[in-house]
Order: C-alpha cells, then sequence, then structure tokens
C-alpha cells in the first residue's frame, strides 16, 4: 500500500517556500514534505523507470503488513534479496576481481615444490587487495598447513580452501547481516560517518529497497550544517517517492530535526525513519558529542531507537577506514557498516579486514551511484564476486 498523501498536501508537493510560509511561528520548527504523485512522475526515465517498483510495494506490503514481525520480515527480506541480486555484487566488484585474478594464474601452474613462491605471490595479491596483514598471514598460513599436511592436492583444491577460509572469517565474526529493526513503529536507522563517504546517497539507496518491500519510509535531513546537504537528500526523496523533514533554518540543531522526524514518524505511521547525519571527523570531539545528542534525541521518542546506527565507510580509503570505525563504534555505538564504492576501488578485502577487526557486520555495499546500487551483504555472493 503506497501513502497517498491527502489532496491539499498535493497541492504543496515539494513547494519548499510556501511550506515554510506553512510553518507554525515557533523559534524551531520544521517542514513536512509529501512525497510525490504515487505514480513516480517525476521519477526519471532512465534505468529505474516507474513500473519497475511500482508493482513490488503494492504486493509485498499487504501481505506484511497484515502480521506480527513486520521489521523481522521487512529484515529478512531485503538480506533475502541480495541472493538474487548476484548479478549485480559480480559487476560491482568487478576491480577487486580484476586484482584478485593473478591468483587463479599462480594456482594454475601449482605444484608442491613451488608451493612457497606462490603462497608469497597470493599473499601479496591478498595484502593489496587490503585484507589486511592480520588475516592474510592466517589464511595463508592455514593453506600451507592443509598444502603440506596433503589435504590440498591441486590449484582447485587450494583456490576452493582460500574461497572458504574468508566465508569462515566472515561468517563467524560478521554474521548478523539482517537490518534489525525491532517492534515499535517507527523504526529508526541513523547514518553516520566521516565526510564524503557517501551516507546521503546510501540512504536514498537504502530507503529505495525498504519502499520496495513496501514500508512507509520517512527522511530526516539531519545534516544541519550545509544548506545543499537537505536539497541533495530533498532528490533523493523525490526519486524514491518518500517523504522527508527538512530544517527550516540554517544550522538547526540535528538533533531537533532528527527528534521532530521521528515524532513525525510515530504520529503518522511511518515505518521506517531514516536519519541522515553530517559529515564529521572521527577525530573532532565536539561533532562526535553532536552525534550522542542525536541519539538521545531519537531514544526519547521511540524507545529503543534508533534501532540501527549504519557507519559509512568508504571502500577506496582501504585499510584507514578502521580507526574511523574504531572511533565512531566506541562513541555512539555502531550496529553495522555500509562499505561504498566498492565498485570503484581494487581493495574489496577491506570488507573482511573490518569484519574481522571489529567484529560489527557489514550489512550494506555501495558498488555504484544508482538507486539499485546498494547491496545487502552476503558473504557467499561476496566471496563468489571477488574470487570468480
Ligand atoms: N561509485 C560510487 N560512488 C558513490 C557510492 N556511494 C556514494 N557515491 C558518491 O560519492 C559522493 C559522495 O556521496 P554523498 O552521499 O554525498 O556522501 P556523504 O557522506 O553524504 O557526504 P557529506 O554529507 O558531505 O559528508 C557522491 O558523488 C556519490 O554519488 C558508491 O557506492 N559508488
Ligand atoms: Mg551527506
Amino acid at each position: 500500500m503506497l501513502s497517498t498523501p491527502s489532496p491539499s498536501l498535493h497541492l504543496t508537493q515539494f513547494s519548499l517556500p510556501r511550506a515554510i510560509e506553512m510553518a507554525s511561528s515557533t523559534q524551531f520548527s520544521l517542514t513536512f514534505k509529501p512525497s510525490p504523485s504515487p505514480l513516480f512522475s517525476n521519477f526519471p526515465r532512465t534505468r529505474f523507470g516507474p513500473f519497475t517498483t511500482a508493482r513490488p510495494i503494492a504486493s509485498r506490503f499487504k501481505v506484511l503488513s497484515s502480521q506480527t514481525g513486520f521489521f523481522t520480515r521487512l529484515g529478512r527480506l531485503i538480506k533475502e534479496k541480495a541472493k538474487s541480486d548476484v548479478e549485480k555484487i559480480f559487476s560491482g566488484f568487478s576491480k577487486t576481481r580484476d586484482n584478485l585474478a593473478v591468483i587463479d594464474e599462480l594456482l594454475l601452474y601449482w605444484n608442491l615444490a613451488d608451493t612457497d613462491r606462490v603462497l608469497d605471490e597470493l599473499e601479496e595479491a591478498l595484502l593489496v587487495s587490503d585484507f589486511g596483514p592480520r588475516i592474510t598471514i592466517k589464511i595463508v598460513e592455514r593453506l600451507r598447513e592443509d598444502i603440506l599436511n596433503g589435504k590440498l592436492k591441486s590449484g582447485s583444491e587450494i583456490k576452493d580452501a582460500l574461497k572458504r577460509s574468508v566465508l569462515d572469517l566472515l561468517t563467524t565474526k560478521g554474521s548478523n547481516t539482517e537490518l534489525r529493526l525491532g517492534f515499535r513503529k517507527p523504526a529508526v536507522i541513523m547514518i553516520v560517518g566521516v565526510n564524503g563517504g557517501g551516507k546521503t546517497t546510501s540512504l536514498g539507496k537504502l530507503a529505495y529497497r525498504l519502499k520496495n518491500e513496501g514500508a512507509k519510509i520517512l527522511m530526516a535531513a539531519g545534516d544541519t550544517f550545509r544548506a545543499a546537504a537537505s536539497d541533495q537528500l530533498e532528490i533523493w526523496a523525490e526519486r524514491t517517492g518518500c517523504e522527508i523533514v527538512v530544517a527550516e533554518k540554517e544550522n538547526a540543531k540535528a538533533s531537533s530535526v532528527l527528534s521532530q522526524a521521528v515524532k513525525r514518524g510515530k504520529e503518522q505511521g511511518f515505518d521506517v525513519v531514516l536519519c541522515d547525519t553530517s559529515g564529521r571527523l572521527h577525530t573532532n570531539y565536539s561533532l562526535m558529542e553532536e552525534l550522542i545528542a542525536c541519539k538521545k534525541a531519537v531514544e526519547k521518542v521511540v524507545r529503543g531507537a534508533p534501532n540501527e546506527i549504519l557507519l559509512v565507510l568508504d571502500g577506496n580509503t582501504g585499510l584507514n577506514m578502521l580507526p574511523q570505525a574504531r572511533e565512531f563504534n566506541e562513541v555512539v555505538g555502531i550496529t553495522g557498516f555500509i562499505l561504498t564504492k566498492l565498485d570503484g576501488s581494487a581493495r574489496g578485502g577491506c570488507v573482511v579486514s573490518v569484519v574481522d577487526e571489529l567484529g560489527i557486520p557489514v550489512k550494506f555495499v555501495g558498488v555504484g551511484e544508482g538507486v539499485e546500487d546498494l547491496q545487502p551483504f552476503d558473504a557467499e555472493a561476496f566471496v563468489n564476486a571477488i574470487f570468480s
């Protein structure tokens, strides 16, 4: 069921000045923007036409909304989609795969006498792809042991064992890849991270996915530092047919915007409120404090919220993302990662190092700038995508 805005709301659709004019005269007020027409009249007529999204929205919501455990199912459905999006994941990781293709060549001509040289080169290939020294050594030494014990007798057996090792690492430490949305409405997801990592884009793509599963989504423009930030999110709201709450004034407190949005979400029966936040350096103490305020403000409105705090990490930063992850986790408690820009990076191994080092699951990977380019993380699909 699509939320159909009332006729009066339709009239003011995306008219910011009008909305501001109508807003209350309190010191701090927010504008609430209804979603565009359910027919997606503003949807770009390119790759993602209106009809690719309209059908699943209607059908899935009917099934799910009438049952308890809506959020559990929503989280699971999104994850299950990863299995069917294998092609997308495969193409998204093409650079990492190219980088690791050397392993195939090495193993093709492998023979026992050559083991040390081959494993040295394999080690190097993993390091270059940002698997990180600790895991790389762990993987390579396990392979060496199995080769010397006679358990692995051919190049293809070594390759399979390599894939199994990586899969084990991912599934042992980061298996909770489903979104955990609790059981109170609205579920609240906060997206945090350093500047330019892909927070707003990921939020937009996530909204698209959730909406496709029938959830009623409200976006909250919590990046109040830059005027352009809410404009950017508004474009995503329009593109995905979601509603959005933005601050009326520049430099409004992010925590107030998020709190107001969650209140609105609660009053108007939204399923999920997606909260954008400003980019901040993990070393900037006062900005990190602001995140704590955002978290508390949201929690005051809905007990248990935010249900997810997703840290966006730019795949191009490679292993430098680890200190960021540690710091954000210490300050606000990260529930999952979104690793972005993996389409442009040959360093897909960072997925494994992040999971291994922090024991926090990667929930999504960004493999492009399009609306469908946020893929739920599936360890098996990932391993198959990087080791073709
Ligand atoms: N290739 C590629 N580009 C991406 C991906 N995710 C985001 N981007 C691009 O990265 C740039 C920054 O994305 P934003 O979403 O604005 O990043 P942000 O973290 O919200 O930035 P700030 O709000 O300034 O901190 C944009 O040009 C996005 O299109 C991805 O998965 N792949
Ligand atoms: Mg942003």
